[in-house]
This record gives structure tokens, sequence and C-alpha cells, in this order.
């Protein structure tokens, strides 16, 4: 089969929920793709982060297939021998008390939201039911009725209400009008440290940390979604370290598997995550021995291979690349780590074409909203291949 008898299969039997570029990706192997034709690709997406470890990294391949041989779910009606030392690795590694494992991203944020209201009402004292969680504009937590209930993105929600209530808007980046939100039955905040599908948008200096002062004065939590900015995209294990912030919840997932296998978990101290009780909550494949095994090794990696010190040394000098070059349809160039975004002028006529250029050359990247491109390579890229994807990307912005 080629490429075009491959995109007529998917739609005509999908869904129509995607519009993908047409390239069919056949193999992948650290930071290159190859079509069905043979063509091979740098990827500048890394499936929006959850390759920061890269494509099939033999490391993560190796437990994957040890463990599915062996024992691949055993439901948590019993227990298995991977899940402890998946929890302990995870708090190892990032000084939160306990571990929740789940599967998706926006499911990890539904029990995020779930724990926060359950701990307003039984440790907080807010009345039955008028809990409320403040969320910024311009959020992009997942898909679900409820994660899309307090989405500020017509087309993602419009169709699909009812919705959940409970939720407040404020503008991301705007401290006070955060303060002026709370109020005594505010459970908590919800923000991502950088918003990435709004289109790598960085808030003020300051922002995180004065958020999470207010949510210590104020006795609400403070729950960050790190599920693209975290495990070392950005140059550090959570993107709200650069303001030495550490929030009482922080949600995970994408790059927890290295793309092997969905895998998310929500992290926080006894005190919050200690306060679901047996069966009020859980899971079918959540904490499952090939889960736990694989996020292991995929930590381990990220570990090992120090990633998040590459991620910040090479998206400095990525950006600092970005910015020498002379092309007057470029309108910014922002980022931290190897999460960088490119917003063009909309006289440019939009980022999907400049998006096509790039896949003709060779390298394949992701607009966000219309106006920006997203480069987030695995971070394993070395600096030559950085450099050689420079080049080309230098050609095609200034067309
Ligand atoms: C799609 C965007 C990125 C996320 C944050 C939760 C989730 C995501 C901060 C939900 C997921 C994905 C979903 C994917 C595309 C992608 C995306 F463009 F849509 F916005 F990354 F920028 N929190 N983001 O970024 O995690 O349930 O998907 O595992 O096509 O919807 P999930």
């Amino acid at each position: 089969m080629n490429t075009k008898e491959y995109i007529e299969l998917e739609d005509k039997y999908g869904a129509k929920n995607y519009k993908p570029l047409d390239v069919v990706l056949t193999e992948g192997k650290g930071v290159w793709v190859w079509d069905v034709e043979g063509k091979k690709y740098l990827d500048c997406l890394s499936a929006y982060s959850a390759l920061n470890q890269g494509h099939c990294h033999p490391h993560i391949v190796e437990a994957m297939l040890e463990q599915a041989q062996k024992l691949a779910l055993t439901s948590r009606a019993f227990r298995n021998d991977k899940l402890g030392l998946f929890y302990k690795k995870l708090v190892d590694l990032t000084g939160y008390e306990r571990v929740l494992p789940m599967n998706s991203g926006a499911e990890a944020v539904e029990s995020a939201i779930k724990i926060a209201r359950k701990w307003a009402y039984v440790t907080k004292g807010v009345p039955k039911y008028e809990a409320e969680i403040i969320v910024a504009a311009g959020n992009f937590h997942g898909r679900t009725v409820t994660i899309v209930s307090f989405s500020t993105e017509d087309f993602y929600r419009e169709a699909f209400g009812p919705f959940t209530p409970g939720f407040k808007i404020v503008t991301y980046g705007n401290i006070e009008e955060m303060k002026a939100a709370i109020t005594p039955n505010t459970a908590a905040v919800m923000l991502e440290p950088i918003q990435g599908e709004n289109g790598v948008i960085i808030p003020p200096d300051g922002y995180l940390k004065a958020v999470a002062e207010l949510c210590k004065e104020n006795n609400v939590l403070f729950i960050a979604d790190e599920i693209q900015t975290g495990l070392c995209r950005t140059g550090k294990w959570f993107a709200a370290q650069h303001e030495g912030v550490r929030p009482d919840v922080t949600i995970i997932g994408k790059a927890l598997s290295g793309g092997m296998y969905p895998i998310s978990a929500v992290l926080a101290d006894d005190p919050v995550l200690g306060l679901f009780l047996p069966g009020e909550h859980g899971s079918t494949f959540g904490g499952s021995p090939l889960a736990a095994a694989v996020a292991v090794a995929a930590l381990e990696v990220l570990d090992e291979e120090h990633l998040a010190e590459r991620a910040n040394e090479l998206g400095n000098y990525f950006m600092s690349k970005l910015r020498e070059i002379d092309a007057p349809m470029v309108k910014e160039i922002r980022g931290r780590g190897l999460l960088i975004g490119v917003e063009l002028y909309p006289e440019a006529g939009g980022a999907r074409r400049y998006c096509e250029m790039l896949q003709e050359a060779g390298i394949l990247a992701k607009e966000t909203h219309d106006h920006v491109i997203r480069f987030a390579p695995p971070l394993i890229i070395e600096k030559e291949t950085l450099d050689w994807a420079i080049e080309i990307i230098a050609d095609v912005l200034k067309r």
C-alpha cells in the first residue's frame, strides 16, 4: 500500500476528529521517523512531548518486551511486584510522598480534580458540592466532558454540553484576577506552568511563585498540569521548578512511558493523595505491571541520560540560533528548554503552510493555533542534528 491508500483507508473508516499532515509513518528510531515511501524525517513534535526519550528507546523497549512476556495486567484487585517499585522510583525522583497511577493525561487531570474536591470537603470544610476550582483562560487539560467544561476554546467545548459546574476562569498570568477569584470555597487552582496548546505561552516572571504563595495564604491547593511541560522537556524535571515552586499536586503523563503506552500519574503528599478510600477511585489498566515496568525504564532514561540538562543546553542553543534567522514573517520566538514556539505574523498566511514546507524538507513539526509553529524534538537530539535542522528551518522561514 502507498501513502494515498493508507490515507483513504483512514479517512473512510475513522472518526473524523483529526486532519493530520499527509505523511504516513511506519518506523521510528531516536529522533528520526520514516514514512511508508521510505522518506526520513526529523521528528520535531515528539508526540507532543511524549517522546522526550526518543522513538523506541532500546532500554524502554527491552523493559516493555520483558514485562509483556511475563505479566502484563493483574487489575488492582491483586497486587503485582512492579507497582511498588514504580511508586518508589517516582517518589525518589520527585520528592512527593504518594503516587496515583492512571493512563491518559485527561484521566489524571480528572483524578486530580476529584481529589482536590474531596480535600476541600473533608479537610478544608467547604460546604458539600460548593467546591470551586480556578483555571486559566487558554488552558488545555484534555478532552473529557468535565475538562472541556472549562475550556475557553469554543471549538473544543461548544457541541458537548451540558457541562460540569464548579470552575472559574481567570486570565493566565494575571495574579490580581486570581486573588479576586479566590473565595472560602476555593479548593484549588489548576494551571499549566507553560500553556503548550495555547501557543507555548510563558507566564510573566514570578507568576507561578505568586500563585503558589496566594494558594498557601488562602488554604487552596496548587495543581500543576505538567503533562506536557514535565519530565525534563523545559530543562528541569518540572517547569514549575524554574520559579522554585513545588505545587501541592503535580500531574504527569506523556513521557512517563517514553511513548510506549499511555501512562499518567498524579503526585502529591499524604494529606491530599492519602484521602482516597479503597474503591472510591480506580482504573483497570492504571498501575499494571506492564505500565509500571515501562514507566520505571522511561524514568531511568530521563535520569541517567541527564535529559533535563540536555534540554536546557540544547534549548538555549536552538533558541539563540532561531533568533539569528533574519525572517520578516517571524513575530516572536519563545520557549523554555526544548519546548519552543515560533509565532508568525498573520500576513505569513498561517503556520500550517510552513509545517508543510518543513515536511517537504524532512522535518515534522506541528502548528498550534493558526500562527505558531511548535518545535519540540526528542531531548536526546544531538547538536549536529539541531544544526542541520536549523539550516532547513531558516530556509523555510525566509520564504
Ligand atoms: C490531542 C494539544 C498538546 C496536555 C496537557 C493534559 C493533556 C494534554 C497540558 C491531556 C494533551 C495533547 C492531546 C493531543 C494533542 C496534544 C496537545 F495540541 F491538543 F494541545 F500537547 F499541545 N494536559 N495534549 O497538553 O492528555 O489525555 O491526551 O493524554 O490531540 O488532543 P491526554
